[in-house]
């Protein structure tokens, strides 16, 4: 089992190489000078391939799941393109959300922005990490009826995420810390445009696109299969980052790879919506004079009062009934899927798949 999850990383991995190649190709055939080459191979192979990987390999398992056989080379090869082009699209926003979060390391490395002569040329580096998204798309399905569709679904996605990513930034002031502002309400809003487009809906709707699955067909007059798709990955994108906001809090750098700072940011999440809800008004106190602040004795303070309110104990028991909920969304599905007669059709095991990669996670 441990082996099939290694080779499927393995061959996944492999298909990196090419597409960073032809990137570069790319590059080069501009005649741009060796440095500036080398600046750009550098920044793919530090910030692309070091993650979990779950959203691209997502496209692939959603493609043959949806398939229902094995992929030709050719099939296989297209769809790890889609994914390590979600990949590209998770480096542009970490490099920019490291520097946006002051972040300091990132995948058990120091954040880009943080390395020898980078700083502030990381966010030209985000940019061109982005735009190879566009150069791959077009290189390997100009000729294919679901361009345009893949094209859009990018482009959307990335707004999305934008304005997901300015509704995090503004609720969270450096200099103002105002714990009135926040409400799950908002924390809902915040991560749905922050994170669930782009992780989950995302990968699927590309893997439904790819098998040109059309939104609607004569035999399916109500149903969009699309829409449906949405409507059990946005609540499983919101678990996920429940999950990231409660692991930012509690898990270790070694653990996770990264250097908790939402408490130090003054981010609006689940964590900190949860202890306020749970407050007596000694620790509100507490809260309201140490959270969002520069230093690791308040940090620690406002830490304190997290375990005190337990949040670990509310945070398993949301993460039992998320994944109840789920699960109950996903049998909304036909047990025989949902589609037209003798086209492809969209099955559970999309779902399950998917949220079977991220329950209980640790990193
Ligand atoms: C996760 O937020 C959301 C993103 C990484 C999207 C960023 C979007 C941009 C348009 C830049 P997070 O700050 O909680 O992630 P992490 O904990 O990994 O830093
Ligand atoms: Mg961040
Ligand atoms: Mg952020
Ligand atoms: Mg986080």
């Amino acid at each position: 089992m441990a082996d099939a999850k290694a080779l499927k990383r393995t061959r996944f991995t492999d298909v990196f190489n090419t597409i960073r190649d032809e990137v570069l190709e790319y590059v080069k055939a501009q005649n741009v000078p060796a440095d500036a080459l080398e600046w750009f191979h550098r920044s793919l192979d530090y910030n692309v391939p070091g993650g979990k990987l779950n959203r691209g390999l997502s496209v692939v398992d959603s493609v043959e799941i949806l398939k229902g056989r094995a992929l030709t080379d050719e099939e296989y090869f297209k769809s790890a393109v889609l994914g390590w082009c979600v990949e590209l699209l998770q480096a542009f926003f970490l490099v920019s959300d490291d520097l946006m979060d002051s972040s300091i390391t990132r995948r058990d490395q120091p954040c880009w922005y943080r390395t020898e002569g980078v700083n502030l040329i990381s966010v030209n580096d985000a940019f061109m990490l982005e735009a190879a998204i566009y150069y791959l798309l077009k290189k390997h399905f100009r000729q294919e009826p679901a361009y345009v569709n893949l094209l859009e679904l990018f482009l959307e996605t990335t707004f999305q995420t934008e304005i997901g990513q300015l509704m995090d930034l503004i609720t969270a002031p450096e200099d103002h810390v105002d714990l009135n502002k926040f409400s799950l309400e908002k924390h809902r809003l915040i991560v749905v445009y922050k994170t669930a487009f782009y992780s989950f809906y995302l990968p699927v709707a590309l893997a439904m696109y790819y098998c040109d699955i059309p939104h609607t067909h004569p035999t399916l007059p109500t149903v969009d299969p699309y829409k449906l798709a949405s409507s059990i990955l946005i609540p499983l994108g919101e678990y996920f980052q429940i999950q990231d906001d409660f692991l930012d809090f509690s898990g270790t750098p070694e653990q996770i790879g990264k250097i908790g700072t939402d408490i130090v940011d003054n981010k609006c999440s689940w964590v900190i919506n949860t202890a306020l809800s749970l407050a007596s008004p000694a620790q509100r106190a507490i809260l309201d004079e140490n959270y969002g602040r520069k230093n690791p004795e308040a940090e620690k303070r406002v830490k304190e009062v997290f375990y005190a309110v337990d949040v670990p104990g509310k945070y398993y028991k949301y993460e039992e009934d998320a994944y109840k909920r789920i699960n109950g969304l996903i049998e909304s599905i036909p047990v025989e899927g949902l589609g037209a007669e003798g086209q492809v059709k969209l099955q559970r095991e999309v779902f399950t798949s998917f949220l079977n990669k991220i329950y209980k996670r640790q990193k």
